[in-house]
């Protein structure tokens, strides 16, 4: 069993340069804007309103630093959690935008302590140009020490034919409803053995 048993806001960054030391291993969460950046992290850890969340997109607007304490066989691990702006918020003024891009695309390249990348995508839309493009960006500056794992969200807007449909085309996908905390311990358990290792078994 693994637990998140404390989980607290540290600080927020508008880029790498004024962000916090980078001593703790990091897991990003990014995808668009709205896609449950925010809502996958308050799951996970337990808390409803750590990361704030809105349906308004567009909500997240700095880099947000959690630290989070997990808990295996009584063995407690420390990491932290970041939540990002969403990706191709429209809202915002084109030049404000690319500065946006830059920045996010500037600390996701150069902050060395994320070990895992991992990236949302909408199970109701998961073949679109912004997708397809933060996927290929990761990749390209993915180093020997990091890894990227990418999760569907949304799980609950999906019948069953669909979500079967999913895991068909996607079969090592984790397909996730932070709403209906459904797939969320696989989800955590997926996110821990990237930061601490092999686990042989999830029990
Ligand atoms: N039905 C459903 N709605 C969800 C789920 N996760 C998030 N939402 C909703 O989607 C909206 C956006 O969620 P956020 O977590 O704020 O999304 P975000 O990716 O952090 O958005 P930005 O910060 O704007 O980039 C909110 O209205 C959430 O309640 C889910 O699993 N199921
Ligand atoms: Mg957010």
């Amino acid at each position: 069993m693994i637990k998140i048993t404390e989980s607290n806001f540290l600080t927020s960054a508008q880029g790498v340069e004024d962000s916090l030391s980078d001593e703790v291993s990091e897991v990003v969460f990014l995808g668009r804007s709205n896609v449950g950046k925010s809502s996958i992290i308050n799951a996970l850890v337990n808390k409803k309103g750590l990361a704030k969340s809105s349906s308004t997109p567009g909500k997240t607007r700095l880099i947000n630093f959690f630290s989070v304490k997990f808990m295996k066989d009584k063995q407690t691990y420390i990491a932290r959690f970041v939540d990002l702006p969403g990706f191709g918020y429209a809202k915002v003024s084109k030049s404000m935008k690319n500065e946006w891009q830059k920045n996010l695309t500037n600390f996701l390249n150069k902050r060395r302590s994320i070990r895992l990348f991992v990236h949302l995508v909408d199970s109701r839309h998961r073949v679109l140009d912004i997708d397809k493009n933060l996927d290929e960006y990761v990749r390209s500056i993915l180093h020997g020490d990091q890894k990227l794992l990418q999760i569907f969200t949304k799980a609950d807007k999906l019948n069953q034919k669909e979500k079967s449909a999913l895991k068909k085309d996607f079969p090592n996908a984790l397909l996730v409803s932070s709403s209906k905390k459904n797939g969320i311990d696989k989800a955590l358990m997926s996110i821990f053995d990237s930061l601490f290792g092999e686990i042989k078994q999830y029990d």
